[in-house]
Protein backbone atom coordinates (compact mmCIF):
# COMPACT_ATOMS: atom_id res chain seq x y z
CA UNK A 1 0.00 0.00 0.00
CA UNK A 2 1.66 3.20 -0.92
CA UNK A 3 1.86 5.60 2.30
CA UNK A 4 -0.51 8.22 1.27
CA UNK A 5 -3.03 5.85 1.23
CA UNK A 6 -2.81 4.43 4.44
CA UNK A 7 -4.36 5.92 7.72
CA UNK A 8 -2.91 7.25 10.30
CA UNK A 9 -3.38 3.92 12.74
CA UNK A 10 -1.63 1.94 9.94
CA UNK A 11 0.58 4.20 9.02
CA UNK A 12 1.51 4.34 12.66
CA UNK A 13 2.03 0.51 13.00
CA UNK A 14 3.96 0.21 9.59
CA UNK A 15 6.28 2.82 11.17
CA UNK A 16 6.71 0.43 14.41
CA UNK A 17 7.32 -2.26 12.36
CA UNK A 18 9.73 -0.68 10.03
CA UNK A 19 11.87 0.56 13.26
CA UNK A 20 11.97 -2.57 14.37
CA UNK A 21 13.00 -4.62 11.22
CA UNK A 22 15.34 -1.82 10.71
CA UNK A 23 16.88 -2.10 13.78
CA UNK A 24 17.28 -5.82 13.19
CA UNK A 25 18.86 -5.52 9.95
CA UNK A 26 21.50 -2.71 11.49
CA UNK A 27 22.04 -5.36 14.23
CA UNK A 28 23.17 -7.86 11.76
CA UNK A 29 25.13 -5.42 9.18
CA UNK A 30 27.08 -3.23 11.96
CA UNK A 31 27.18 -5.89 14.90
CA UNK A 32 27.31 -9.07 14.17
CA UNK A 33 29.05 -7.90 10.64
CA UNK A 34 26.36 -10.94 8.99
CA UNK A 35 23.88 -8.62 7.08
CA UNK A 36 20.67 -11.16 6.32
CA UNK A 37 19.42 -8.70 3.39
CA UNK A 38 20.40 -6.95 0.38
CA UNK A 39 21.88 -3.21 0.45
CA UNK A 40 18.87 -2.43 -1.70
CA UNK A 41 16.29 -3.94 0.30
CA UNK A 42 16.93 -2.33 3.20
CA UNK A 43 17.54 1.08 1.33
CA UNK A 44 14.22 0.52 0.33
CA UNK A 45 12.71 0.08 4.01
CA UNK A 46 14.60 3.20 4.95
CA UNK A 47 12.84 5.15 2.27
CA UNK A 48 10.14 3.69 3.25
CA UNK A 49 10.24 4.71 6.63
CA UNK A 50 11.25 8.58 5.75
CA UNK A 51 8.31 8.84 3.83
CA UNK A 52 6.15 7.92 6.12
CA UNK A 53 7.96 9.86 9.30
CA UNK A 54 7.77 13.09 6.69
CA UNK A 55 3.48 12.54 5.97
CA UNK A 56 2.95 11.91 9.93
CA UNK A 57 5.80 13.70 11.42
CA UNK A 58 4.24 13.03 15.01
CA UNK A 59 4.93 9.35 14.60
CA UNK A 60 9.16 9.85 14.87
CA UNK A 61 10.04 7.59 16.99
CA UNK A 62 13.20 8.94 19.04
CA UNK A 63 15.18 5.81 18.03
CA UNK A 64 13.98 5.67 14.48
CA UNK A 65 17.04 5.15 12.59
CA UNK A 66 16.12 8.08 10.19
CA UNK A 67 17.12 10.43 13.62
CA UNK A 68 20.79 9.23 13.97
CA UNK A 69 21.70 11.35 11.11
CA UNK A 70 23.17 14.28 13.43
CA UNK A 71 21.20 17.32 14.03
CA UNK A 72 22.63 21.01 14.55
CA UNK A 73 25.71 22.35 16.18
CA UNK A 74 26.37 21.49 19.64
CA UNK A 75 27.60 24.75 21.46
CA UNK A 76 29.87 22.59 23.49
CA UNK A 77 30.19 19.11 26.39
CA UNK A 78 28.28 19.50 29.30
CA UNK A 79 29.83 18.24 32.04
CA UNK A 80 28.48 15.14 33.81
CA UNK A 81 29.70 13.31 36.93
CA UNK A 82 29.79 9.77 37.06
CA UNK A 83 27.65 7.44 39.16
CA UNK A 84 30.54 6.15 40.06
CA UNK A 85 34.16 7.16 39.31
CA UNK A 86 35.88 5.59 35.77
CA UNK A 87 38.98 4.43 37.14
CA UNK A 88 42.18 3.54 35.46
CA UNK A 89 44.12 -0.07 35.49
CA UNK A 90 47.73 -0.57 37.43
CA UNK A 91 49.95 -1.54 34.29
CA UNK A 92 52.25 -4.27 34.33
CA UNK A 93 55.06 -4.34 31.52
CA UNK A 94 56.74 -7.55 32.01
CA UNK A 95 55.59 -11.52 33.01
CA UNK A 96 57.28 -10.82 36.46
CA UNK A 97 54.76 -8.03 37.07
CA UNK A 98 51.93 -10.15 36.01
CA UNK A 99 53.18 -13.17 38.31
CA UNK A 100 53.58 -10.87 40.77
CA UNK A 101 49.69 -9.62 39.97
CA UNK A 102 48.54 -13.04 40.42
CA UNK A 103 50.46 -13.74 43.55
CA UNK A 104 48.60 -10.82 44.97
CA UNK A 105 45.50 -11.94 43.96
CA UNK A 106 45.63 -15.28 45.28
CA UNK A 107 46.27 -13.60 48.75
CA UNK A 108 43.20 -11.26 48.64
CA UNK A 109 40.87 -13.73 47.50
CA UNK A 110 40.79 -17.29 49.28
CA UNK A 111 38.97 -20.22 47.25
CA UNK A 112 39.62 -20.51 43.41
CA UNK A 113 39.33 -17.93 40.93
CA UNK A 114 39.52 -17.60 37.26
CA UNK A 115 41.06 -14.70 34.70
CA UNK A 116 38.83 -12.94 32.14
CA UNK A 117 41.11 -11.91 29.22
CA UNK A 118 40.29 -8.86 27.35
CA UNK A 119 42.10 -7.19 24.34
CA UNK A 120 43.04 -3.22 25.55
CA UNK A 121 41.04 -1.14 22.38
CA UNK A 122 43.27 1.77 21.73
CA UNK A 123 40.45 4.58 21.80
CA UNK A 124 38.68 6.77 24.43
CA UNK A 125 36.64 4.81 26.99
CA UNK A 126 32.57 6.18 27.53
CA UNK A 127 29.91 5.10 29.81
CA UNK A 128 26.65 4.20 27.94
CA UNK A 129 23.02 5.13 29.95
CA UNK A 130 20.15 2.84 28.65
CA UNK A 131 17.00 3.38 30.63
CA UNK A 132 14.01 0.58 29.77
CA UNK A 133 16.00 0.00 27.11
CA UNK A 134 16.38 3.24 25.24
CA UNK A 135 20.21 5.19 24.75
CA UNK A 136 19.76 8.09 27.16
CA UNK A 137 22.96 9.53 27.76
CA UNK A 138 26.46 8.97 26.59
CA UNK A 139 29.32 10.28 28.69
CA UNK A 140 33.49 10.35 27.78
CA UNK A 141 35.95 9.29 30.81
CA UNK A 142 36.97 12.75 31.31
CA UNK A 143 38.92 12.62 34.50
CA UNK A 144 36.98 9.53 35.76
CA UNK A 145 34.94 11.47 37.97
CA UNK A 146 33.21 14.03 35.56
CA UNK A 147 32.75 13.39 31.95
CA UNK A 148 31.57 15.28 28.97
CA UNK A 149 27.96 14.37 27.30
CA UNK A 150 28.51 13.18 23.80
CA UNK A 151 25.05 11.90 23.70
CA UNK A 152 24.35 13.50 20.09
CA UNK A 153 27.74 12.18 18.62
CA UNK A 154 27.46 8.63 19.96
CA UNK A 155 23.79 8.39 18.97
CA UNK A 156 25.43 8.72 15.08
CA UNK A 157 27.44 5.91 15.62
CA UNK A 158 25.67 2.89 13.45
CA UNK A 159 26.61 -0.25 15.88
CA UNK A 160 25.31 1.99 18.94
CA UNK A 161 21.90 0.60 19.33
CA UNK A 162 19.48 3.50 20.58
CA UNK A 163 17.04 0.50 21.48
CA UNK A 164 18.08 -2.69 23.22
CA UNK A 165 16.97 -5.80 22.60
CA UNK A 166 15.05 -6.09 25.90
CA UNK A 167 13.80 -2.58 27.69
CA UNK A 168 16.63 -3.40 30.42
CA UNK A 169 18.07 -0.13 32.60
CA UNK A 170 21.65 -0.73 32.24
CA UNK A 171 25.47 1.24 32.62
CA UNK A 172 27.63 -0.57 30.04
CA UNK A 173 30.81 0.84 29.91
CA UNK A 174 33.10 0.63 26.78
CA UNK A 175 35.65 2.25 23.73
CA UNK A 176 35.25 3.78 21.33
CA UNK A 177 37.71 3.35 18.82
CA UNK A 178 38.48 4.53 14.97
CA UNK A 179 39.58 1.01 12.84
CA UNK A 180 43.08 1.34 10.84
CA UNK A 181 41.11 1.42 7.40
CA UNK A 182 39.40 4.03 8.31
CA UNK A 183 42.07 6.34 9.94
CA UNK A 184 43.82 6.14 6.58
CA UNK A 185 41.06 6.56 4.62
CA UNK A 186 40.59 9.70 6.63
CA UNK A 187 43.80 10.79 6.32
CA UNK A 188 44.11 10.35 2.61
CA UNK A 189 40.99 12.71 2.53
CA UNK A 190 42.52 15.51 4.94
CA UNK A 191 45.96 15.50 3.58
CA UNK A 192 44.12 15.69 -0.09
CA UNK A 193 42.14 18.58 1.11
CA UNK A 194 45.32 20.20 2.88
CA UNK A 195 44.35 19.43 6.17
CA UNK A 196 46.25 18.74 9.43
CA UNK A 197 46.52 15.09 9.77
CA UNK A 198 45.58 12.92 12.62
CA UNK A 199 48.66 11.06 14.23
CA UNK A 200 46.96 7.96 14.95
CA UNK A 201 43.62 6.33 15.45
CA UNK A 202 43.22 7.09 19.10
CA UNK A 203 43.60 11.06 18.36
CA UNK A 204 41.30 10.74 15.35
CA UNK A 205 38.87 9.10 17.59
CA UNK A 206 38.66 11.72 20.41
CA UNK A 207 38.59 14.00 17.78
CA UNK A 208 35.76 13.03 16.44
CA UNK A 209 33.72 12.15 19.58
CA UNK A 210 34.47 15.67 20.42
CA UNK A 211 33.74 17.53 17.36
CA UNK A 212 30.97 19.86 17.66
CA UNK A 213 29.89 18.75 14.68
CA UNK A 214 27.54 15.48 14.99
CA UNK A 215 26.92 15.69 11.64
CA UNK A 216 31.34 15.03 11.06
CA UNK A 217 31.03 12.82 13.78
CA UNK A 218 28.57 10.48 11.43
CA UNK A 219 30.50 10.70 8.40
CA UNK A 220 33.87 9.43 9.73
CA UNK A 221 32.80 5.44 10.92
CA UNK A 222 33.58 5.45 14.84
CA UNK A 223 33.10 2.07 16.14
CA UNK A 224 33.00 0.86 19.83
CA UNK A 225 33.03 -2.33 21.64
CA UNK A 226 31.22 -2.26 25.24
CA UNK A 227 33.71 -4.25 28.05
CA UNK A 228 31.89 -3.43 31.25
CA UNK A 229 28.53 -4.12 33.06
CA UNK A 230 28.33 -1.36 35.53
CA UNK A 231 27.40 -2.26 39.27
CA UNK A 232 24.64 0.47 39.04
CA UNK A 233 22.79 -1.66 36.41
CA UNK A 234 19.51 -3.34 37.39
CA UNK A 235 20.98 -6.74 36.68
CA UNK A 236 22.37 -9.73 38.41
CA UNK A 237 25.46 -11.14 36.73
CA UNK A 238 28.08 -13.31 38.66
CA UNK A 239 31.09 -12.88 36.19
CA UNK A 240 32.45 -10.38 34.05
CA UNK A 241 32.09 -13.44 31.18
CA UNK A 242 28.75 -13.35 32.16
CA UNK A 243 28.39 -10.03 31.96
CA UNK A 244 29.77 -9.54 28.18
CA UNK A 245 27.65 -12.29 27.06
CA UNK A 246 24.50 -10.51 28.28
CA UNK A 247 25.59 -7.11 26.69
CA UNK A 248 26.03 -9.52 23.55
CA UNK A 249 22.20 -10.69 24.07
CA UNK A 250 20.92 -7.10 24.54
CA UNK A 251 22.84 -5.87 21.38
CA UNK A 252 25.49 -4.25 22.72
CA UNK A 253 28.71 -4.94 20.73
CA UNK A 254 31.81 -6.74 22.22
CA UNK A 255 35.01 -7.80 21.61
CA UNK A 256 34.78 -11.49 20.87
CA UNK A 257 38.82 -11.95 21.38
CA UNK A 258 38.35 -12.93 24.86
CA UNK A 259 38.79 -15.83 26.80
CA UNK A 260 38.63 -17.32 30.53
CA UNK A 261 41.47 -18.85 32.41
CA UNK A 262 42.55 -20.67 35.29
CA UNK A 263 46.08 -20.11 35.87
CA UNK A 264 48.69 -17.32 35.01
CA UNK A 265 50.59 -19.37 32.97
CA UNK A 266 47.44 -19.63 30.54
CA UNK A 267 47.38 -15.39 30.73
CA UNK A 268 50.71 -15.22 30.00
CA UNK A 269 50.14 -17.83 26.17
CA UNK A 270 47.36 -15.37 25.71
CA UNK A 271 49.51 -12.16 26.23
CA UNK A 272 51.68 -13.32 23.93
CA UNK A 273 49.19 -14.41 21.53
CA UNK A 274 48.17 -11.42 21.08
CA UNK A 275 51.11 -9.47 21.05
CA UNK A 276 51.81 -11.63 18.08
CA UNK A 277 48.37 -10.69 16.37
CA UNK A 278 48.57 -7.46 17.12
CA UNK A 279 49.37 -6.38 13.74
CA UNK A 280 46.89 -8.47 11.73
CA UNK A 281 43.86 -6.52 14.18
CA UNK A 282 41.59 -4.46 12.10
CA UNK A 283 41.99 -2.05 15.32
CA UNK A 284 44.72 -0.82 17.70
CA UNK A 285 45.32 -2.52 20.89
CA UNK A 286 47.97 -1.64 23.03
CA UNK A 287 47.74 -4.41 25.57
CA UNK A 288 45.49 -6.89 27.20
CA UNK A 289 43.20 -6.19 30.28
CA UNK A 290 43.46 -8.84 32.79
CA UNK A 291 40.34 -9.01 35.14
CA UNK A 292 39.12 -11.97 37.91
CA UNK A 293 36.80 -12.92 36.42
CA UNK A 294 34.47 -14.10 39.69
CA UNK A 295 32.29 -10.36 40.82
CA UNK A 296 32.29 -12.09 44.41
CA UNK A 297 36.39 -12.42 44.32
CA UNK A 298 36.95 -9.04 42.61
CA UNK A 299 34.51 -7.84 45.88
CA UNK A 300 37.42 -9.83 48.39
CA UNK A 301 40.45 -8.03 46.18
CA UNK A 302 38.87 -4.89 46.58
CA UNK A 303 39.97 -1.19 45.22
CA UNK A 304 43.26 1.04 45.87
CA UNK A 305 42.33 4.82 45.73
CA UNK A 306 43.06 4.59 42.26
CA UNK A 307 42.79 1.10 40.55
CA UNK A 308 40.75 -2.00 41.32
CA UNK A 309 43.19 -4.89 42.51
CA UNK A 310 41.43 -7.42 40.65
CA UNK A 311 42.45 -5.84 37.47
CA UNK A 312 45.94 -5.42 35.55
CA UNK A 313 46.79 -3.90 32.36
CA UNK A 314 49.43 -5.35 30.67
CA UNK A 315 50.97 -2.71 27.64
CA UNK A 316 52.71 -3.75 25.04
CA UNK A 317 55.95 -2.26 24.43
CA UNK A 318 55.71 1.45 22.51
CA UNK A 319 58.78 -0.44 19.96
CA UNK A 320 55.70 -3.04 18.20
CA UNK A 321 53.26 0.24 17.94
CA UNK A 322 56.19 1.19 15.22
CA UNK A 323 56.32 -1.92 13.80
CA UNK A 324 52.03 -1.90 13.14
CA UNK A 325 52.73 1.62 11.64
CA UNK A 326 55.18 0.81 8.96
CA UNK A 327 53.31 -2.92 8.05
CA UNK A 328 50.12 -1.50 7.09
CA UNK A 329 51.94 1.56 5.74
CA UNK A 330 50.79 4.35 7.93
CA UNK A 331 50.09 7.62 5.90
CA UNK A 332 51.65 10.19 8.48
O1 LIG B 1 23.02 4.92 7.19
P1 LIG B 1 22.52 3.52 7.23
O2 LIG B 1 21.03 3.44 7.25
O3 LIG B 1 23.10 2.73 8.34
O4 LIG B 1 23.02 2.84 5.85
C1 LIG B 1 24.33 3.01 5.37
C2 LIG B 1 24.63 1.95 4.32
O5 LIG B 1 24.70 0.67 4.94
C3 LIG B 1 23.55 1.82 3.22
O6 LIG B 1 24.18 1.59 1.98
C4 LIG B 1 22.77 0.58 3.64
O7 LIG B 1 22.26 -0.12 2.52
C5 LIG B 1 23.81 -0.23 4.33
N1 LIG B 1 23.17 -1.08 5.37
C6 LIG B 1 22.78 -2.32 5.00
C7 LIG B 1 22.13 -3.14 5.90
C8 LIG B 1 21.71 -4.54 5.50
O8 LIG B 1 21.11 -5.24 6.29
N2 LIG B 1 22.00 -4.99 4.30
C9 LIG B 1 21.87 -2.69 7.20
C10 LIG B 1 22.28 -1.39 7.55
C11 LIG B 1 22.92 -0.60 6.61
Amino acid sequence: MASFEMSFDEAKERVEELVSLLDQYSHEYYVLDQPSIPDEDYDKLYKELSELEELYPTLIQNNSPTQRVGGALLEGFEKVPHDSPMLSLDNAFSEEELIAFDHRVSQLVSGPYTYHCELKIDGLAVSLKYEEGRLVQAVTRGDGTVGENVTANVRTIKSIPLKLKELLTLEARGEIYMPKSSFIKLNEKREEQGEAVFANPRNAAAGTLRNLDPQVTASRNLNVFLYSLNASSKISVSTQDEALNLLDKVGLRTNPERQVFSSISDVLAFVEEYQEKRATLPYEIDGIVIKVNELDNQQKAGFTVKAPRWAIAFKFPAEEAKTVIRDIEWSV
